[in-house]
């Protein structure tokens, strides 16, 4: 059954949301579009296909102007919500208050009309080199704690990101999709299962917008870490101009240091476009050609329930 889903993208101005959705949609080369962004006017919609969904995703201008608007006309703004992203940007702590705020208006609302809405709440702006900064961490999980106390009956799952990051940006919506089928447990099974079998380090599916279908990673030493990181977002890159000039095929490609053998494949299931993104030590290629057949057959089978 085809569905639509409304996607709320929430947070006060400034915070990040319309450079996040501009990143997810283009992948590569959007810093000179995100320079550009000018704050948004009321609200943006940018639609995308999910599956077998049609999302609409309801970029939220939040300049207080029209936050008063929404919050006075809730029903008009947030009734029928699937899906709400809440941005935090991660770097402003003078308005953390006033975030929170914001965050209780809305919750306020689905409480009372009694919508059980799953929320993803992002730390926004937590940039590369902020990782190992101790008073954003601390930040973070002290926002974290406070809103799982203030709101125990909400289904909020956290995360962080930053537009230097694009797989944070497209884990940040994946994970918020998959809330929507339980299919996607039996898929992410699935690839813990063969990546055992060939003892790869990371194993995705992708739809043809570049969106985690679904994921499975092993444990990594932290060094091969972010070679692997390097690998997932050539991929990503890849399968956008895969996907913008029709491109058949696969690519494959040894890392600089020879140690990762990275696999894109773009195949087609029920007239839907996927990508199959696997990253393996170079040692394991053979072990993983040997399987990929069978692989890619079960995988067939359970995509084939979700579109
Ligand atoms: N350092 C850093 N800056 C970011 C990041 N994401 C967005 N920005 C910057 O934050 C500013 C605001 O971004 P927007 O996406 O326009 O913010 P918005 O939430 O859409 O704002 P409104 O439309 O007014 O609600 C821009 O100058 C971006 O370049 C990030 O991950 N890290
Ligand atoms: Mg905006």
């Amino acid at each position: 059954m085809e569905s639509l889903l409304k996607i709320i993208v929430s947070g006060l101005d400034n915070a990040g949301k319309t450079s996040i959705l501009t990143a997810l949609d283009k992948k590569y080369d959007f810093e000179k579009d995100i320079v550009q962004l000018k704050p948004t006017i009321r609200v943006e919609y940018h639609k995308m296909n999910f599956l077998k969904n049609n999302t609409i995703f309801w970029d939220m201008g939040g300049q207080e102007t029209y936050r008063e608007i929404y919050v006075n006309y809730q029903d008009v703004y947030f009734d029928a919500t699937d899906l709400l992203i809440y941005v935090i940007d991660i770097q402003d702590p003078d308005r953390f208050d006033n975030s929170l705020e914001y965050l209780n208006a809305i919750l306020t609302f689905f409480s009372e009309s009694e919508m059980d809405v799953p929320i993803i709440i992002t730390f926004h702006k937590f940039d590369p080199d902020l990782k190992a900064n101790d008073e954003i961490l601390m930040n973070i999980e002290k926002l974290r704690n406070k809103i799982l106390s203030d709101y125990p009956n909400f289904n909020i799952l956290f995360q962080q990101s930053s537009i230097y990051d694009i797989i944070s940006i497209v884990q940040l919506v994946s994970y918020g999709l998959s809330v929507f089928d339980k299919k996607f447990f039996e898929l992410s099974e699935l690839l813990e299962h063969y990546l055992e079998i060939f003892k790869g380090q990371a194993l995705i599916v992708f739809d043809r917008n570049g969106i985690i279908v679904s994921e499975f990673y092993s444990d990594i030493e932290p060094e091969v870490y972010v070679e692997l990181l390097e690998s997932i977002k050539e991929h990503l890159f890849l399968l956008k101009r895969m996907e913008e000039e029709k491109y058949e095929g696969t690519f494959d490609f040894t890392s600089s240091e020879g140690k990762l053998f990275s696999y894109l494949l773009r195949t087609i299931i029920r007239n839907d476009m996927f990508f199959i993104s696997a990253v393996l030590m170079e040692q394991q290629k053979e072990k993983f050609f040997e399987i990929f057949p069978e692989f890619l057959d079960d995988l067939t089978k359970i995509v084939e329930k979700l579109i």
